[in-house]
Parts: structure tokens; sequence; C-alpha cells
């Protein structure tokens, strides 16, 4: 008999390239997804995001990735938890003021996964197959292909959790058109009344099981556009990029394996002066590979304003030089979240003083003014 592509020996493989688990399933629609994010945009909760919510039949439709696709081969691979408790940092002026990175960005994960999942295609077209790889894509929803295939349940914080390793994993899929033969028992549900990623939230934006709100997730917020709602300003805290609260505190990962140590080639954390010092052309070499929206910097200097208004030092010199640029920023977006830090660092005079006059000067949508509003600053146009 012909030999047949076999779940054992795609794990092997998977192994050998970096993957900790594979699995196999059907490329039948998987119509709780479609459901669920259905839902999910009936009520607002995506946040007006695309991704899967822009076609949620194409994303759960695993057939639809390319005519005669019959198995989707699904793998998860770990990466490096944050080792340190984040409020370790956030509630400390005294040291230069540090935007912590969210674990799965700081090594180039999605780049180490893509290479797992080429032995899985290599392996399967020595068979004569088609194959396609898909991860972290609009066309196909990750973690609702993973858990039918038998790598985890669905967590209260909407995470793939997999029984041994928890929820610090990325997850990528190849669609082939091959049929592989694939026996699991299902995974129940591990969560239990567990509460934590909920009660924990920094916004609450878990409150009900397995619904993530994004318009709270700090995630989401640091990546849309727009004027970062003033209400979660706070509760940001020192994150600049993503968010990992609802994986460090649950309770699954404490007795998740250790991971492979994933060779860390990005620093975890990011000195907001040095950032909010750089060019343009520098903040997107550095920071070029994270998602900004409309690929415009001064969405970084958006995001690590606030990160200063929260954990800056209001003695130190360089802090003011840094606000008093970002308030003659030539970007109402820079100008607005400069106003918030030099407030929230108690620097009205930043605000109200020499540079006050220029801060309203090109403001198409009104922002520096409802900035100013909402601290009780009126400006004397008179002045300019
Ligand atoms: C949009 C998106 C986001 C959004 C929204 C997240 C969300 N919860 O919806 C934002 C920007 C907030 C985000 C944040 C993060 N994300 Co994200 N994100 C995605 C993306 C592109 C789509 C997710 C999606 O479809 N959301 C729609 C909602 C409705 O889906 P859901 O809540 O997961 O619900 C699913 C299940 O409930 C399932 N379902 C419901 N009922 C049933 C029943 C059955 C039987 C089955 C099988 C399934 C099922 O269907 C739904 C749709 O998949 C995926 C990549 C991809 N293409 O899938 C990555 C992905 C989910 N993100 C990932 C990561 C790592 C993160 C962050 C940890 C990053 C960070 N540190 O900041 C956070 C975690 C926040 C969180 N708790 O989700 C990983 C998750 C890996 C894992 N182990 O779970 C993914 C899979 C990327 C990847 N390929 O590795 N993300």
């Amino acid at each position: 008999m012909d030999r047949v592509p076999d779940l054992e020996e795609l794990k092997q493989i998977g192994r050998k390239a970096g993957l900790d688990d594979v699995g196999v399933t059907g490329v039948e629609p998987i119509l709780e997804a479609r459901q669920a994010i259905e839902e999910r945009k009936a009520s607002g909760l995506h946040a007006g995001m695309t991704f899967t919510f822009g076609n949620p039949k194409r994303a759960t439709d695993p057939s639809l990735i390319f005519e005669g696709a019959k198995s989707v081969v699904v793998a998860l691979r770990r990466y490096k938890p944050p080792t340190w408790d984040v409020s370790e940092t956030a509630n400390r002026r005294d040291v230069s003021p540090k935007g912590i990175v969210a674990a799965y960005v700081r090594s180039d994960e999605y780049g180490l996964l893509r290479q797992g999942l080429e032995a899985l295609a290599e392996y399967l077209n020595a068979f004569g197959a088609r194959s396609e790889i898909v991860m972290d894509d609009n066309r196909l929803a990750d973690r609702a292909v993973a858990a039918r295939a038998g790598l985890g349940w669905l967590g209260r914080n909407t995470m793939l959790l997999h029984p041994k390793f928890g929820s610090w994993t990325t997850i990528g899929s190849v669609v082939t058109d091959l049929s592989i033969a694939a026996e699991f028992d299902k995974l129940d549900d591990g969560c239990g009344s567990c509460r934590r990623c909920s009660d924990d939230c920094p916004t609450g934006a878990l409150d009900t099981f397995g619904v993530l709100d994004a318009n709270k997730c700090l995630a989401w917020l640091l990546q849309a556009k727009g004027i970062f709602p003033r209400e979660y300003r706070s509760a940001l805290g020192d994150r600049l990029y993503g968010c990992d609260d609802c994986q460090r505190l649950c309770p699954i990962n404490d007795d998740a394996l250790n991971t492979h140590d994933a060779a860390l080639s990005r620093e975890p954390e990011v000195d907001v002066l040095v950032l909010l010092n750089s060019s343009d052309d520098e903040l997107m070499k550095n920071y070029g590979h994270w998602y900004i929206p409309r690929r415009q910097p001064a969405y970084l200097r958006r995001n690590a304003l606030v990160v200063l208004g929260n954990t800056g030092s209001p003695d130190d010199p360089e802090v003011d030089r840094i606000l008093s640029d970002c308030l003659s920023s030539d970007d109402a977006l820079v100008r607005s979240h400069a106003v918030w830090a030099a407030m929230r660092l108690k620097k009205n005079y930043l605000v109200t003083g020499q540079l006050a006059a220029s801060l309203l000067q090109d403001d198409p949508d009104g922002i520096v003014k409802a900035e100013l509003d909402e601290w009780g600053i009126t400006m004397d146009t008179n002045s300019q």
C-alpha cells in the first residue's frame, strides 16, 4: 500500500522544526466560530477591527483557502513568557521610563513559526500534495481551527489553552489537499470556575466567559487609530505594545511546561525618552515590524506619551525637554497626548506657558482643543 501522511510523523517533523504540537482537522466550516465572530460584530465588541471580522464566512471555512483543500494541519509554537511582574516597573518614576513590549514580539515568533510550517508543508508536498501556509492572517480563525484539531480549549480569556503548554503559543496552519486521518480526544474546558483573567484585566475587557470587548482591550487600543481613549490611559501603565495580563495571570500558565529558550533577539522594553527623541525613519526602522495604525510613526509617539505620563519622572529635565518638543509637534495627535502627559506629570507651565499659543494651530479634528478643555485650560487666542 502507498505510504500516506501520518499525524505522528507530522508531530515529529514539527518538533524537529521547532513546533511544539501538531494536530489535524478537516475543512468543514466551523459554525460556532462563525457565530461567535458575527455576534461580536453585531454587538460592536470588535471595536471596528477587520481581521477575521472582515469576512467571517471565509475566516471560518478552511475549504475556501483553495479549491480541493481537504485537511488542515495546525501547529503551535511556544514562546518565552515575560519573566518579571509588570507592576515592578510600572510604578517607578525614579528610572528612565520604560515601555513594556508583549512577549510574542520580543523575538521573531511568526518567522520561527513559519519555518516550522514550511517543514510540514515540505513533508506533505513530498506526497504530491498542494499545501498552503496560513498564519495570523484574515483568512482563517487560528484559535478555532486549533481547538477543533484538539490542540487545546478556548479559555475564559479567549486564548487557546494547551493542556501542557498553556497559552504562550503562536498558531499557524498548513492547508492541504491530502486527506489525513486524525484521532484525538476532544478537550473539555479546563478553566472551570476560575475568573482570574476577568477579575484582573486592567480595564474589565473580559467580563463574560470567552468574550473579549476589544473597545477595552489595551492590546487593541495600542493598535487602534485615533486618540488613545482617555478613560484607559492610566490603566495602560507602562505597556507600549501589546498586553499580556490575561496570560500572565492565568493559573494554567503557572503549571505550563517551561518553554524552550527562544533566542531573544529584541529588547523586552523600550526607553520611551529615546523613542520620543527618534526621527520617523528611526522609528520605522526599529518598530516597523509592529502593527502601527496607517504605518504612521505618530501612533508610536502617541502610545509612548501615555506611558511617559504614567511613568516619567517629573524631576527629570530630559522629560521636560521632550515634552516641550512634543507640544510643538506638527502633528495634532502628538500634541494632544503631550498635553495629557504634561498635565499628568503636573507640568502645567509647559502647556500654558510660551508654547501655548501654537498648540491650537492646525488642529483639524479639534483633538488638542478637546484635551485642553478636559483639563480646564483655556487659551488666550488673542495672543496667537
Ligand atoms: C483580531 C485578533 C486580536 C484582537 C482581538 C482578539 C480577540 N480575542 O478577538 C486583539 C488585537 C485584541 C488581539 C490581542 C491579542 N492577540 Co490576537 N489575534 C487576532 C486574530 C487576527 C483574529 C482573532 C479572532 O478571530 N477574533 C474574533 C473573536 C470572536 O475570536 P475569539 O474571541 O478568539 O473567539 C473564537 C472562539 O471563541 C471560537 N469559537 C467560539 N465557539 C466555538 C466553538 C467551537 C466548537 C470551536 C471549535 C470554536 C469556537 O470562534 C471564535 C473565532 O475564532 C488572530 C489571528 C487569526 N487569524 O486567528 C490573533 C491571535 C488570536 N492573537 C494572538 C495573540 C498572541 C494575541 C495577544 C496575546 C497579543 C498580546 N500580547 O497583546 C493578545 C491577547 C488578547 C486576547 N485575550 O485575545 C494569537 C493567540 C494564540 C493563542 N495561543 O491563543 C493569535 C491566534 C495569533 C496567532 N496566529 O498566533 N488579537
